[in-house]
């Protein structure tokens, strides 16, 4: 992430990391602050065993591409709303050049990203496929769940 500022919405990707009990780092670097640092990072990763790097950035957001400039590994972009409603920082993530791709998830989307990042890493890891599959499947019995209490709720012309 850019800055620890970044931290409250990055924490829902470390939480579903922790859950998928997949290893990870973390980093506050910016690609305007310690632009060395970041360089440092995105060349070294690959090499130090590093499969996908989720970058997180806010305002003029130029951290994820600037990693993707210089790996090869996927990287996915969370877009941070520190301002304009994080429409700055979506587009900076998002249109990227021809070449230099950044997979991009929505505004804040943090918790995407981390899911988006196991998916990647699922890819020939069974156990962790399997793993995943247990999460989608919760997610559909808490909206099974959510439906059949709403089917409960009583309006005078609601006809379910
Ligand atoms: C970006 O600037 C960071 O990713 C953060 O979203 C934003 C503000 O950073 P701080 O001033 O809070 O450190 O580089």
């Amino acid at each position: 992430m850019g800055s620890t500022s970044d931290l409250p919405v990055m924490e829902k990707a470390a939480k579903f990391l922790d859950e998928m009990e997949v290893p990870f780092e973390m980093h506050a670097l910016s690609a305007h602050r310690t632009p060395e640092e970041v360089e440092h990072f995105a060349k070294e990763a690959k090499g130090r065993g590093i499969k996908v790097i989720i970058a997180a950035a806010g305002m003029a957001a130029h951290l994820c591409g600037v990693i993707a400039s210089m790996t090869t590994l996927p990287v996915i972009g969370v877009p941070i709303n520190a301002s304009l409603d994080g429409m700055d920082a979506l587009l900076a993530i998002v249109q990227m050049p021809p070449g230099i791709p950044v997979a991009t998830v929505g505004i804040n989307g943090a918790l995407n990203a981390g899911i988006l990042a196991v998916q990647i890493l699922s890819v020939g890891d069974p156990a962790l496929q399997d793993k995943l599959a247990g999460y989608k499947e919760a997610l559909k019995t808490k909206i099974v769940k959510a439906n059949a209490e709403l089917a409960e709720v009583k309006y005078k012309h609601k006809t379910n």
